[in-house]
């Protein structure tokens, strides 16, 4: 796969998923205050990750594809439940996400955690709807996850090993259940899973290395988010902890891990494999 084809792919994906969630936002039975916050945050854009590695797990195992689109909302939900939530006063304090005012600048602090609360539980709800265990099991794992890496984050980590346990499980959790809930929207074979956990761990490693070299190399402009927030916070990064060039090495190791991760799939995995490139030169 090219890049122009993987860009093209990911587009595809975002506006399939966009059209989705903006009917499962209309037909909520909600007041109108809470659906218009959660609306606000989730319509908002983002890269759509999360999404696409549900979807495309599930295609590169032949799975059933509205199913995998109904997960796919619903990790996008969690994901920006998470975010409308971090981006709170009690939390990181941040003011711009996704190229806009954040939830409790515009609808106040109440109303922000209201709407998280409501990404949350309709995704579960969305998870529900499909009767397929792995794939609730997955979501539910991962996000329970992720709240974990939020804790032991708010403890201010100050070592490399702490580091990467609140990465595996912040961001690296997620990851993880968009791309197991997808496969489980197919029948994978235990081997196929190993080898996909194997790719998440590398992946969400690399995701988060990139994105700490972002915060220091990419404008506020660029990243729709404040540029700089973690220096300026004084946080442990991995870019405080090897420097830039040191990072960069990392990001290089995780990219070909997992892409040898990937390795039993062959020809399959075409798409995970560019995405783990575009991964590394990311710019946003
Ligand atoms: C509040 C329970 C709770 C968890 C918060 C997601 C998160 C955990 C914190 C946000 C800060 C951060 C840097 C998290 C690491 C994961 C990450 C890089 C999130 C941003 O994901 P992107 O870049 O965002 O995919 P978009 O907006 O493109 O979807």
């Amino acid at each position: 796969m090219t890049r122009a084809e993987l860009e093209a792919r990911l587009r595809a994906d975002a506006e399939a998923l966009e059209s989705v969630l903006e009917r499962t936002m209309e037909a909520l039975c909600a007041p109108d205050l809470l659906k218009r916050s959660m609306a606000y945050s989730l319509m908002a854009g983002g890269k759509r990750l999360r999404p696409a590695l549900c979807l495309e797990s599930c295609r590169m195992l032949g799975g059933d594809e509205q199913a995998a689109m109904t997960a796919a909302c619903a990790m996008e939900m969690i994901h920006t439940y998470s975010l409308v939530h971090d981006d709170l006063p009690a939390m990181d304090n941040d003011a711009l996400r996704r190229g806009q005012p954040t939830s409790h600048i515009v609808f106040g602090e109440g109303q922000a955690i209201l709407a998280g609360d409501g990404l949350l539980s309709l995704a579960f709800v969305l998870l529900s709807s499909l009767d397929k265990p792995e794939t609730l099991r997955a979501a539910a794992a991962g996000a329970f996850d992720m709240v974990g890496g939020q804790c032991l984050d708010l403890t201010e980590p100050e070592d490399e090993d702490s580091l990467f346990e609140i990465h595996r499980r912040k961001t690296g959790a997620l990851i993880r259940a968009a791309v197991l809930a997808g496969a489980h929207c197919a029948s994978p074979a235990a081997q196929e899973l190993e080898a996909l956990e194997r790719y998440c761990g590398h992946f969400g490693l690399l995701f988060q290395i990139t994105d700490d070299m972002l915060d220091v190399t990419a404008s506020t402009e660029t990243l729709g988010k404040t540029a700089g927030k973690d220096a300026a916070d004084g946080k442990l990064t991995f870019v405080k902890l090897y420097g830039l060039e040191g990072a960069r090495m990392r990001a290089e190791a995780c990219a070909e891990a997992a892409r040898e991760a990937l390795a039993p799939f062959g020809g399959r995995a075409a798409f995970f494999l560019e995405l783990t490139e575009a991964t590394l030169h990311r710019k946003a």
